[in-house]
């Protein structure tokens, strides 16, 4: 598929810098992907968006499906056209939220049913049915259907997760056509090395398999399972070894995680792509990631502070508001204090993921790392 193009421009180390070409343009990584769950990044317009340098936004299936159904989204001319954003776009499978928000999912070979988060009524997925939906709604990338495990969980249920999620990787590849939309499959796991590595190798398998019958390649890898309640050394004792057990000619994406340590970390080890609602919730809240670490604006001491929210920031509330003003509206609950921090937190991240690019690029990341490491920012963990 030509539209689907891979290119390494640069490595440091296990740090990778990528371009990523798909029918709606190319991306860059490493890279931040803002969090768009109802074809809308809450509080954030898409001239905002591209403003801030956002490259892909991520949307999902979940609660597209359900509200205003994915039949709706196509009629419109699909996600893009639906939420005027004509960049690369991306669509979480709902394997996650199904898992997360339902309380009522029943599994079985076939597939999963559980209960709407809206009106309660029953609702059936098959693999073949959410490659479906996910191509009415039409973003630019698929993700599989999976099942993510929660922190603590039995052995025995993990390794189920891993041979179901492998199981659906299949059907998913089997089943996904769309000729402008490619798919990714997941790696599932938990915190077990030696089943992560299983389900990085079934993932493999399953491609050579889809490849020799004549089918599709995956366009890069999800690793799902983490950042559900375990710490970050937890995380980082497989990480950068399940990371680096994928193949290398393509993106690979830690999903969910958003903390800015974090991703400086996660780049080092080999990852690629981020997203997570963590910087627009958290400006829902009144908070502010910075140069020198995250700022509660509700704090008395912003009262009479006249100045920038972070001078070290060019974003367009760094630019034109200061952290009195901010604090006013935090307090006040006004909608635009939660737009101003929002596109705020944004960019903070996507800035912070360009420079580990430039760093990449520049054969520099242990000191873009080490530099970040010893920032006051690093502390906000
Ligand atoms: N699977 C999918 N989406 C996800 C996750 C997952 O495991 C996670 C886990 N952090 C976030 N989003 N499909
Ligand atoms: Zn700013």
């Amino acid at each position: 598929m030509t539209c689907f193009h891979c290119t390494c421009d640069a490595t440091s180390g296990n740090a990778r810098a990528l371009s990523y070409q798909t029918a709606h343009g190319c991306f860059r990584t490493p890279m931040f992907m803002p969090v768009g769950t109802s074809a809308t990044v809450k509080g954030v317009t898409t001239d905002q968006l591209h403003a801030i340098g956002s490259q892909v936004v991520l949307s999902n299936t979940y609660h597209l499906s359900l509200r205003p159904g994915a039949d709706l989204v196509a009629e419109a001319g699909g996600i893009h056209a639906f939420m005027n954003y004509d960049g690369p776009m991306l669509t979480d499978s709902g394997g996650f939220q199904v898992f997360s928000l339902a309380d009522t999912v029943k599994l079985d070979s076939e597939g999963l049913t559980f209960r709407s988060i809206y009106d309660g009524s029953y609702v059936r997925w098959t693999p073949e049915e959410n490659m479906r939906i996910q191509e009415l709604i039409g973003a630019d990338i698929a993700m599989q259907l999976d099942q993510c495990t929660p922190y603590p969980a039995e052995r025995s249920f993990v390794a189920a997760a891993v041979d179901l999620s492998a199981a659906w990787a299949r059907r998913c590849l089997a089943a996904h056509a769309r000729p402008d939309q490619t798919l990714f499959g997941i790696v599932q796991g938990g915190m077990e090395l030696d089943l992560r590595l299983h389900s990085v190798d079934m993932l493999r398998r399953i491609e050579e398999e889809s490849v020799a019958a004549g089918g599709r390649r995956f366009g890069g890898f999800g690793i799902g399972g983490y950042s559900v309640g375990e710490s970050h050394d937890v995380m980082f004792e497989t990480l950068g070894t399940v990371a680096r057990a994928l193949p290398e000619d393509r993106p690979r994406y830690l999903m969910g995680v958003g903390n800015p340590t974090t991703l400086v970390r996660a780049v080092r080890e080999g990852v690629d792509m981020f997203d997570c609602v963590l910087p627009t919730r958290t400006a829902r809240m009144g908070t502010a990631f910075s140069s020198t670490g995250r700022m509660n604006l509700r704090n008395a001491k912003y009262a009479r502070d006249f100045t920038p929210l972070d001078p070290a920031c060019c974003c367009s509330t760094c630019r034109n508001y200061t952290r009195a003003y901010l604090r006013h509206l935090v307090k006040q609950n006004e909608m635009l204090g939660a737009m101003l921090l929002s596109v705020h937190n944004l960019h903070f991240l996507i800035d912070l993921m360009a420079r580990a690019r430039e760093a990449v690029l520049a054969g520099a990341y242990e000191e873009f790392y080490r530099d970040w490491m010893a920032s006051p920012a690093a502390k906000d963990y």
